[in-house]
C-alpha cells in the first residue's frame, strides 16, 4: 500500500472490496464500480493515492464516480489497456486527468461531469479518438478546444451547466453527432457552427441568452427533439417552420407572442410547450396540427380558446392554466381523447354543455375560477358529477339562489352573539332611538354553536346563513367542521378589553386556524363595544391590530420563503449529491418529493387569507351602527370576483328538493330516510337515480349531511342542522351541574316513558332518588375526566331530541364519522350482544399520561427493551396545531389498534402484539413547535413488525391532515441510533423518505449526529413506501366540506 495514513488504509481496503466483489459476480473481472455508498462521500479519498488492484488488464468499465478524487491514480492508462468506458463523475477534478489521454485510443464513453473543471487540455480531448459519448456537464468550463471537433465518432455530446459564452466552429465538423446538449450556459447567440450538423436529432440550448434564431435553422433536418426553454428568443424567424422532422418542442418562457405564420407546416409535432410566453390570443398557427399529443399553453394572457381547437382530434393533454380565459368553446367536448385537462387560475364563469362528455379526462384541475355553473361544489368533484348535473339542467329550469354563508368567530365574550342579534334583527323592528337589542331576546348563557338564517336583502332575495362559533375552548374540536371555502369570515375583537399584548389570543391565532383550513378565506374584522372606548383609543386600538396582522403576515411569509429557498437549494444540488450528504436538508429526498414540497409552499405563499382592511368599529348597542356594518358585508358579499358562489345557478329541481327538506312537516325531524328523502325528489321532479347527485351537491354546499360512502349512515339524510349542531352542543358545553341537571330530569321522567331502559337507571322509586343522583353523578364526573360514557346515559343526555334505539344508534355512528368520539367495546360492524356500549370522547381526557401498566403488563417487554430499535415520526407544526387534531386522531386511529389505554396528550395502545405510541407535546416557546409523533419499536431482525404497526397511523394522521390545506408542518424520522442513545435532540431524517423505495443496495444510512454512525436503512425506510406522500396535498384546496 502507498501510504500508512489512516486515508490511505481505508483507499486500499475501498479498492479490495470492490475488486472482490466484482470477481464473486461477475468471474472474471470486466467491470469495476468503487462508487461509494450513498452518504459515504465524507469519509472517501481525497488524494490520488488509489493503487490498483492485480488482474484489471481485461477491465472494460471503471466506475471512479462519487469518490471525491482530485486526480486517478498514476499508471491508470497503463494497466487498463481494454477500457471502454471510464466513469469519474461527481469527483473534485480540476482538470482532465493525464491517465485519460493515454486511454484515448480505446475509450468509447467517458463521462466527467459534476467536478471542477476549468478547462480541457486540447491534447487530452484530441487523443479521444475514439469517443462516441461525452460528458462534461455540471463543471466551470468556460470554453471548449478546438480539437474536440475532431472526433469523428461522438455521437452524444454533454455540455451543460458550465460557463460557456461560445462554442469552437470545429464543432460543425461532428457529422455523426445525434444529441447535443449546450443548455444552462452563457451562450449569447445561436451557434451557427451548428447549423451544421446534419445528423442532429437532440439538441438542447435552454437557458441561454439566444436573444433569437437563425434564419436558416431549418437546416437542422433530422431534428425531432429541440428545447429552447427560457432562450429569451422573443419572436421564432420563419425559417423555424422548416424543421419538418420535430417531434417534440419546448419554447416555454421566451416572451413570445405570435408564431410564425407557416408553423403549421411542422406535421410531425407532437409535443409543444409554450407556457410561460406572452401570448394575448390562442396561437391558431397550431391548429392545423392535427398529430398534436401536448399541449402545454400555461401561464399566458389569453382570454379565449377558438372553437377550431377540436380540429386537434388526437389530443391528450390539455394545459391552459393561469390564464385569463372567460369561455370555452362548446366543440371543446369534441376532444374525447383527452386524458389531462388543467383550467386552474382562469376567469371561467360557466362550463360548456355536454362538458360531461369528456369523460377520459383523469387529470382535472378546476381551482381558482368564479364558477356558477356548474357551481365549484360540483366541478370539483369531477367529470361525472359535472356530467349529472348539466343532464339535470337540461331536464329542468336553472335558478339562481344568492346565499352566503357568514361566520363569526372570536374569544369568548367578543361580542359575537349581541352582534348577530343586532345584525340579524328586522330593521323595521329596530327603533331609531336605540332600543337595546339584547332586551327584545332575554340573555341566556352561550347556547355553543349556532347557526340562523338571515334575509339580508329581502329585495334581492340575498341570504346569509350566519354561524355563531362559540369562542369557548371547549368547542375546539367541533369547529374545524364549520370553517369552509367560499364563506365570509368575521373575527370580531372586544376593543374595551384589546391591549396590543393581547393579539396573539384575540386575533393573531384565529388569523392562523382559519388560514390553515381554508387558505384563501376572506375575513373582515369587526372591533364591538366601540362605546365603551375613546375616540383616540379606538382608533389606535384598530390600527395597532392592523398593524400587528400586517408584522404577522410577513412573519409567516418570510418564514415560508425561507422554507422555500432550502427546497430551492436542495433541488439545485440533484439526487445524486443530496443522497452523499447525510448533514444536509432533504437528506436522500427525491426530486419528485423535492418539487412536490416546493408546490406545496408555494401553494401557501399564493393562497394567503384575504383580509379586509381596515378594522370596522362598531358598538353592537347602536343600531345605526350596526346597518352601516350591514351594509358593509353586503357590499363586499355582492363581490363577484370574490364570492362568485353567490350566483350559483342550479338546476331548479335541486333547489327546490333543498326547499322541500326544510318545509314542515318533515323539517322538524332530526333526520330522513333515504326513502323520505326520494320521496321528497319525486316531488320535486327528480327520478332515484337522479337523487344521488342532487343529495351530493347539497352535502357538498352544506345544506345539509349526506354520506355516499358510509355504509352505516348512506341510508339517511342528516338535513336538520340547526338540531343536529344543538346534539353537538350538548357534549362540549363541559358544565357539570348543567349535564348532571339534564340527567336528573330526563331519569324523573323515566319509569312511563322508558319500559326498556337500562336496570341502572330505571325503576326509580321515591327512596331510590338519592342513589340515582350519585350514579348519574358518577357518570358524569367519569364523562368530563376520562371522556367515558354509556350509551344509554348518551340518550338520557339526548333527550328530547334523541327518542328511540335506533335513532340513538345511528347519530352515535354519526359522531364516530365525525371522528368525535368511538365506541370502547364494540369491533367494527358487529353487534353487541346486549352488553352496553360505552364510548370514549378523547376531547374530554384529563388524565395527562395513559395508565402505563396497561401498555407494559399486556407484553414481554421486560428484558426485550435492550435490544429493541425505536422507531419514531415526529411531525411539528411550527405555525399554528390544528385545534382538535389530537382527539379527532385518537378517534381515527381506533380501528388499527387494541388495548388502548388514552391520556390527554399520549395514547399507548397495540397493532396487533407490536405496542405502539403516540403522543402530542404542545409548543414551548417559539422555539419548540407543537409535535405529534407516533412510535413502535421491535428487535432489528423484526423491525418490519414495528412499520407496519406505525404506517398504517401515519397514513390515518396524512389523511386527517388533508382536511388542513393551509397549513404548514413537517415530518421527520427519527434516528433509532440517537434514541436508543436517549439523545435528548435525535438527528431527523426527513419524511419523505417514508414514501420513497429504500435506495438499491445501501444497507446503512449516516446519521450525522453522533461522529457519523451507521444507521441500518430497514430504521430509515419502511420496508415499502408509505401511500399518502406526508406533503402530498392532492386535491388542495380542493376539499369537500360543508360550506
Ligand atoms: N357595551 C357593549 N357591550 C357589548 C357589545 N357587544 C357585546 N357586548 C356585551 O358583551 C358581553 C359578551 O357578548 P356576547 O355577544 O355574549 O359575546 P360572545 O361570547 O362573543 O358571543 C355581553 O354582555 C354583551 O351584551 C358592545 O358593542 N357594546
Ligand atoms: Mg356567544
Amino acid at each position: 500500500m502507498a501510504g500508512t495514513d489512516a486515508g490511505s488504509l481505508k483507499t486500499a481496503r475501498l479498492w479490495r472490496d470492490a475488486a472482490l466483489r466484482a470477481r464473486k459476480l461477475r468471474g472474471s473481472l470486466r467491470q469495476l464500480g468503487l462508487g461509494a455508498a450513498a452518504g459515504d462521500s465524507r469519509g472517501a479519498p481525497d488524494a490520488a493515492q488509489l493503487v490498483l488492484p492485480a488482474g484489471v488488464g481485461d477491465l472494460e468499465v471503471l466506475n471512479l464516480g462519487n469518490n471525491g478524487l482530485d486526480d486517478v491514480p498514476a499508471g491508470l492508462g497503463a494497466a487498463l489497456g481494454s477500457l471502454r468506458v471510464l466513469v469519474l463523475r461527481r469527483n473534485r477534478l480540476a482538470r482532465l486527468p493525464a491517465a485519460v489521454t493515454e486511454l484515448g485510443h480505446h475509450l468509447t464513453e467517458l463521462d466527467v461531469s459534476h467536478n471542477r473543471l476549468t478547462a480541457l487540455g486540447a491534447e487530452a480531448v484530441g487523443a479521444l479518438r475514439e469517443l462516441r459519448k461525452l460528458n462534461l456537464s455540471h463543471n466551470q468550463l468556460p470554453a471548449l478546444p478546438a480539437p474536440l471537433g475532431a472526433l469523428a465518432h461522438l455521437e452524444e455530446l454533454d455540455v451543460s451547466f458550465n460557463r460557456l459564452a461560445h462554442l469552437p466552429d470545429s464543432l460543425g465538423r461532428l457529422r455523426r453527432l445525434r444529441t447535443l446538449d449546450v443548455d444552462h450556459n452563457q451562450l449569447a447567440a445561436f451557434p451557427r457552427q451548428l447549423l451544421q450538423l446534419a445528423a442532429l436529432e437532440e439538441l438542447d440550448v435552454s437557458s441561454n441568452r439566444l436573444r433569437g434564431l437563425p434564419e436558416d435553422i431549418g437546416a437542422l433536418r433530422a431534428l425531432k427533439i429541440l428545447w429552447l426553454s427560457g432562450a429569451e428568443l422573443g419572436t421564432l424567424p420563419g425559417g423555424f417552420c422548416e424543421l419538418a422532422a420535430l417531434e417534440s418542442l419546448m419554447l416555454d418562457s421566451n416572451g413570445l407572442r405570435a408564431l410564425p405564420a407557416r408553423f403549421s407546416r411542422l406535421q410531425r409535432l407532437k409535443m409543444l410547450n409554450l407556457s410561460s410566453n406572452c401570448f394575448e390570443e390562442f396561437p391558431e398557427a397550431l391548429l392545423p396540427l392535427a398529430g398534436l399529443e401536448e399541449l402545454y399553453l400555461s401561464r399566458n394572457l389569453l382570454t379565449s380558446v377558438p372553437s377550431l381547437i377540436s380540429g386537434l382530434g388526437r389530443l391528450l393533454t390539455l394545459w391552459l392554466d393561469h390564464n385569463r380565459i372567460r369561455y370555452l368553446p362548446d366543440s371543446i367536448v369534441e376532444l374525447r381523447g383527452l386524458e389531462e385537462l388543467v383550467l386552474q387560475g382562469n376567469q371561467l364563469a360557466v362550463l360548456p354543455d355536454n362538458f360531461g362528455q369528456l369523460s377520459q379526462v383523469g387529470l382535472w384541475k378546476i381551482k381558482d375560477n368564479p364558477l356558477v355553473q356548474p357551481p365549484y361544489e360540483v366541478c370539483m368533484k369531477g367529470i361525472p358529477y359535472i356530467a349529472a348535473y348539466q343532464k339535470e339542467l337540461a331536464h329542468s329550469q336553472p335558478a339562481v339562489q344568492p346565499r352566503l354563508k357568514l361566520l363569526l368567530l372570536g374569544h369568548k365574550a367578543a361580542g359575537k352573539t349581541l352582534l348577530r342579534r343586532g345584525l340579524t334583527q328586522d330593521p323595521l323592528e329596530a327603533s331609531p332611538g336605540g332600543r337595546d337589542p339584547e332586551k327584545s331576546s332575554p340573555p341566556c348563557p352561550s347556547k355553543g354553536i349556532e347557526v340562523t338564517s338571515w334575509t339580508a336583502d329581502a329585495s334581492r332575495g340575498l341570504r346569509f346563513v350566519v354561524y355563531d362559533l362559540a369562542g369557548d375552548e371547549s368547542y375546539e374540536v367541533i369547529q374545524p367542521f364549520f370553517l369552509s371555502p367560499g364563506a365570509l369570515y368575521v373575527l370580531v375583537v372586544n376593543l374595551a378589553a384589546y391591549e396590543p399584548r393581547r393579539f396573539p389570543a384575540a386575533v393573531g391565532s384565529f388569523l392562523h386556524r382559519v388560514g390553515a383550513r381554508v387558505p384563501h378565506a376572506v375575513m373582515c374584522i369587526v372591533g364591538t363595544h366601540a362605546d365603551l372606548c375613546g375616540e383616540r383609543e379606538l382608533e389606535e386600538k384598530c390600527l395597532d391590530i392592523h398593524r400587528q396582522i400586517a408584522l404577522q403576515e410577513k412573519h409567516d411569509a418570510e418564514g415560508l420563503s425561507r422554507l422555500a429557498r432550502v427546497v430551492d437549494e436542495a433541488l439545485a444540488r440533484d439526487f445524486e449529491l443530496r443522497s452523499a450528504s447525510p448533514h444536509a436538508a432533504y437528506y436522500g429526498v427525491s426530486d419528485k418529493n423535492l418539487r412536490r414540497r416546493k408546490a406545496h409552499f408555494q401553494y401557501l405563499l399564493n393562497h394567503r387569507l384575504q383580509i379586509l382592511s381596515p378594522v370596522l368599529p362598531v358598538s353592537c348597542r347602536d343600531p345605526r351602527q350596526l346597518r352601516r356594518l350591514r351594509d358593509k358585508l353586503l357590499s363586499v358579499a355582492e363581490h363577484r370576483e370574490i364570492f362568485p358562489n353567490l350566483h350559483r345557478v342550479l338546476p331548479r329541481s335541486w333547489q327546490v328538493l333543498e326547499e322541500l327538506h326544510f318545509q314542515p312537516p318533515q323539517a322538524q325531524r332530526l333526520w330522513l330516510s333515504w326513502w323520505d328523502s326520494a320521496r321528497l325528489g319525486l316531488q320535486a321532479g327528480l327520478t332515484e337515480d337522479r337523487l344521488q347527485s342532487a343529495l351530493s351537491y347539497l352535502h357538498e354546499s352544506g345544506k345539509l349531511l349526506y354520506f355516499e360512502d358510509s355504509p352505516a349512515l348512506k341510508e339517511h339524510v342528516f338535513h336538520n342542522l340547526t338540531r343536529l349542531i344543538d346534539i353537538l352542543n350538548v357534549f362540549f358545553q363541559r358544565d357539570p351541574s348543567l349535564l348532571l341537571q339534564k340527567l336528573l330530569v330526563a331519569t324523573s321522567g323515566e319509569g312511563e316513558a322508558e319500559a326498556e331502559g337500562p336496570p341502572s337507571v330505571a325503576l326509580p322509586t321515591p327512596g331510590q332518588d338519592l342513589l340515582r343522583a350519585a350514579q348519574l353523578h358518577h357518570y358524569v364526573e367519569g364523562f368530563l375526566l376520562h371522556g367515558l360514557l354509556p350509551a344509554h346515559v348518551i340518550r338520557l343526555l339526548l333527550r328530547p331530541h334523541v327518542q328511540a334505539q335506533q335513532d340513538l344508534q345511528l347519530l352515535l355512528e354519526l359522531l364516530e364519522k365525525m371522528g368525535l368520539c368511538y365506541c370502547l367495546n364494540k369491533a367494527k360492524g358487529k353487534p353487541l350482544n346486549g352488553a352496553t356500549a360505552w364510548y370514549k370522547f378523547p376531547c374530554y381526557v384529563q388524565n395527562e399520561v395513559p395508565h402505563a401498566e396497561a401498555w407494559i403488563n399486556g407484553t414481554n417487554l421486560a428484558g426485550q427493551s435492550f435490544v429493541a430499535e425505536q422507531l419514531q415520526i415526529e411531525y411539528s407544526f411550527p405555525f399554528t396545531f390544528p385545534p382538535g387534531l389530537f382527539a379527532r386522531y385518537s378517534v381515527q386511529i381506533n380501528s388499527h389498534v387494541v388495548h388502548r389505554s388514552d391520556g390527554k396528550c399520549q395514547i399507548f395502545a397495540y397493532r396487533g402484539k407490536v405496542p405502539v405510541v403516540v403522543s402530542y407535546r404542545p409548543a414551548k416557546g417559539v422555539l419548540r413547535p407543537d409535535t405529534l409523533s407516533i412510535a413502535s419499536h421491535a428487535s432489528l431482525p423484526n423491525i418490519w413488525t414495528a412499520w407496519q404497526a406505525i404506517t398504517p397511523l401515519v397514513e390515518e394522521l396524512n389523511v386527517l391532515l388533508q382536511e388542513w390545506p393551509g397549513l404548514h408542518y413537517t415530518v421527520h424520522i427519527l434516528c433509532s441510533k440517537c434514541l436508543k442513545r436517549g439523545s435528548p435532540n435525535p438527528h431527523a431524517f426527513p419524511g419523505e423518505l417514508l414514501s420513497q423505495p429504500r435506495p438499491e443496495g445501501v444497507a446503512e444510512i449516516i446519521c450525522p449526529k453522533n461522529g457519523s454512525e451507521r444507521v441500518n436503512v430497514a430504521l430509515v425506510y419502511p420496508p415499502t413506501p408509505t401511500v399518502i406522500s406526508p406533503c402530498s396535498k392532492k386535491n388542495v384546496g380542493e376539499k369537500h366540506r360543508n360550506q
